[in-house]
């Protein structure tokens, strides 16, 4: 399957013989560095190979459109509850350089109890299935060709059908996953007797698929009442998973932390989590560092979200970083904006290679409250393991309630989470091998009585499902109603005429957000705002944010709300894109043909902004394309502009109309014609009006060679002067 760039992604494709379909590959694929990479004007040190297509920054037109990748592999978290939607916006993050995407639920992956077939619709995420990632692989192996970047997918191994969902996804080709055994122990309940059991099968068989594993103590931090008191713990949980990891067969670098800046401002938070990072980089030299965003201060605000996301990216900057994740507060509204995704991701773009080479300039301070932080940190956390090896080791210590407590180890408060161990999901299932107990698979944890001749355990059944992908049962949608099919058919009328409704979360769902200024206290202007947007014919209608600005004098809401029709593009009247010349052009036009303009607001009008801001070098206007201008001020008769032009043999007029009562606009644009034409320098000099009413039709009716409305920036008249030169040449 190939894309092209300017068609969608066709989903009846990616469904059409899905039974069939294999992943191309297995296995992490990190970014390839380049060093002293050289991109237009700039020399880059902590960059990657570049995209065959992608979406630069805003600001890159300034830099010849250059996109420099960073060195890191960033992560976005896509999962809208059905995947035909998901792969959009995959499409979208990976053109503006994501190249990890987890698809995620944002609750209830690991209350899953065994595998689900079909693509059901998740709720607040998506199932995960095997018809759902293979569908999801094939259209990322597709997008990956297009961008030119492999692209890791990932997802979660837990809860206790974990063993079988690692097997999954070693056969379906997903590349990553998180799979912590204490996950499952501490939030989910899982009985820990069982959730390490699964867990050593669980990370063998990633390792067969070399997949990266991110773990799991960055929720700690997030579940915590005071997120800083866990940072011993939160070693301490690397450790576990790590080490254990490690023992399974496990490659270091494929074993990812994941860490996670403790604090977020109004804390002092890069005196705290600075020293955290350092401390955590020097205990687990030889793993991956998964930088997470801090998520458990993050609420509504885009804004003071992509703040703490900066800092925590200067901290990656200033220590290490494998791959850099990016989240938006969108989990928490439940408002999968495909946009904001791709704003985080710009965002980890943007900051990264903004502190390109920083490492270079800047040097941490190791004598001083750092160092001693670092080393108080270490302190604390490996008396926190040796606390669980005299209690009787990590068990135990569950028993005891040592995670999750609102103390600085070694301070305890005795309201960490409890376990124990014959408590919880799948207690007493875990059963001794049997003396004579053999399974004929390859990728298998722990004892398997296989006679000595045997070399390959799967020999004897023709093969493992690993071994020969033939052997996978694939298993199409099994419930009537809600599958793939059902939905599509749902927007069928939509797609099949080309129509337009807005989107948020799935194709076509008519969702828009609005952003309102209320000058009421806080409560008064949500409610007031949503009965505006209903007002307005939005139904559905949530705030989805709102921010204080003065107690009295008013509140600022942002709210989501569905509107009911749909629009047909075929019907809309767009008019031709003005064509808009490159500065360099012309710069280098006017270089050789020096051109010379007059200026001037006519008729008795006293509106100078306008016209000055077209011209003026300041903000782009034709002076800085080196055009010559002489501009005569404002309420200039139209004799005397025509006069100005003929002194200096002008080569185009441009007068400037604000003022419109009695229709002197338009009658100052003939006359301006009409004495050209009478003065015999109309096929000399190009005609352009200018003003807020005009419009190009309006000013070529009047005799005029162009018209420009709201919005017009020097550009677009010099890109329009040279045009009209050129053909006269
Ligand atoms: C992240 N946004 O890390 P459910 N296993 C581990 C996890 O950390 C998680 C799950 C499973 C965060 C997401 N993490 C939080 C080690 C979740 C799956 O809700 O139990 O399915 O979570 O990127």
């Amino acid at each position: 399957m190939r894309l092209e760039k300017n068609k969608k992604l066709d989903i009846d494709e990616i469904l059409n013989d899905l039974e069939h379909y294999r992943p191309r590959r297995h296995g992490w694929h990190w970014r390839e560095k380049v060093e002293n990479q050289k991109l237009g004007q700039f020399e880059y040190h902590e960059t990657s190979k570049c995209l065959e297509n992608s979406i630069p920054l805003p600001a890159a037109k300034y830099f010849e459109g250059i996109d420099p990748q960073p060195d890191c592999v960033i992560t976005t978290e896509i999962a809208s509850g059905r995947f035909e939607d998901d792969i959009r916006r995959m499409r979208m993050a990976a053109w503006h350089g994501a190249d990890h995407i987890m698809v995620i639920r944002t609750a209830g992956q690991s209350h899953f109890d065994g595998l689900i077939e079909g693509t059901p619709e998740g709720i607040g995420g998506v199932p995960i299935t095997r018809k759902q990632l293979r569908a999801t692989r094939k259209a990322l192996d597709a997008i990956e060709d297009e961008v030119g970047r492999p692209i890791n997918f990932h997802s979660y191994v837990s809860g206790v059908a974990g063993p079988e969902v690692a097997v999954l996804f070693a056969e379906e080709g997903v590349n990553g996953a998180h799979q912590d055994p204490q996950y499952n122990v501490l939030y989910r309940n899982v009985n820990m007797v069982r959730s390490f059991v699964d867990a050593a099968v669980a990370k063998k068989i990633m390792a067969w698929a070399d997949m990266a594993q991110i773990d799991g103590a960055h929720n700690a931090n997030a579940t915590a009442r005071q997120a800083w008191k866990v940072m011993p713990e939160l070693m301490v949980q690397h450790a576990i998973n790590a080490m254990y990891s490690v023992k399974v067969g496990m490659k270091k670098e494929n074993i990812c932390l994941s860490t996670v800046p403790p604090t977020a401002p109004p804390a002092p938070a890069l005196r705290i989590d600075l020293p955290y990072a350092v401390a955590l980089r020097e205990l687990f030299k030889g793993f991956k560092m998964r930088a997470q965003m801090n998520t458990k201060y993050i609420e509504s605000s885009t804004r003071e979200a992509t703040v703490t996301h900066v800092l925590n990216m200067l901290i990656s900057r200033l220590t290490s970083a494998d791959i850099q994740s990016t989240i938006t507060p969108d989990e928490g509204r439940n408002v999968p904006w495909h946009y904001f995704n791709v704003q985080a991701v710009d965002t980890a773009k943007q900051a990264l290679v903004g502190m390109d080479g920083l490492r270079e300039m800047v040097e941490i301070k190791r004598d001083g409250p750092l160092g001693d932080k670092v080393r108080e940190l270490k302190e604390r956390a490996v008396l926190f393991l040796e606390e669980i090896l005299e209690v009787g080791g990590y068990f135990k210590a569950v028993e005891e309630g040592f995670f999750v407590d609102s103390g600085m180890y070694p301070e305890r408060n005795g309201d960490g989470i409890f376990r124990k161990i014959d408590g919880g999901v799948g207690a007493g299932t875990v059963v001794e091998r049997d003396k004579d107990y053999m399974a004929p698979v390859c990728e298998h944890f722990g004892y398997n009585n296989l006679p000595d001749w045997i070399s390959k355990p799967c020999g004897l059944i023709d093969g493992c499902t690993l071994c020969n992908p033939g052997k996978i049962a694939y298993v199409d949608e099994l419930d009537e109603r809600d599958n793939v099919y059902a939905r599509l058919e749902e927007t069928k009328e939509i797609r099949e005429n080309n129509l337009l409704k807005p989107e948020v979360e799935w194709f076509a769902d008519g969702y828009v957000s609005m952003n309102l200024f209320i000058p009421a206290e806080e409560r008064v202007a949500e409610f007031a705002a949503m009965e505006m947007a209903r007002k307005m014919g939005l139904t559905d209608v949530e705030v989805i944010h709102k921010e204080i600005m003065q107690p009295a004098e008013g509140t600022y809401i942002e709210l989501k709300g569905k509107v009911p029709f749909a629009i047909d593009p075929s019907k809309l009247v767009i008019p031709k894109k003005p064509e808009v010349m490159t500065e360099e052009d012309i710069r280098s036009f006017i270089k050789e043909y020096p051109v010379k303009i007059v200026a001037a607001t006519v008729g008795e009008d006293e509106h100078s902004v306008g016209m000055r801001e077209i011209i003026d070098i300041k903000h782009g206007g034709l002076e800085g394309f080196g055009i010559e201008c002489h501009y005569l001020g404002t309420s200039v008769p139209i004799e005397k502009v025509v006069n100005a032009a003929i002194e200096i043999d002008a080569d185009a007029i441009l007068i400037s109309t604000i003022i419109t009562h009695a229709d002197i606009h338009r009658i100052n644009m003939r006359k301006l014609h009409e004495l050209c034409v009478e003065k015999g320098i109309r096929d000399r000099v190009i005609l352009v009006s200018g003003g807020t009413q005009v419009t190009d039709e309006m000013a070529k009716e009047c005799g005029l060679d162009a018209g420009f409305g709201r919005g017009t920036k020097g550009i677009h008249v010099a890109s329009f002067l040279v045009k009209a030169l050129k053909e006269k040449i």
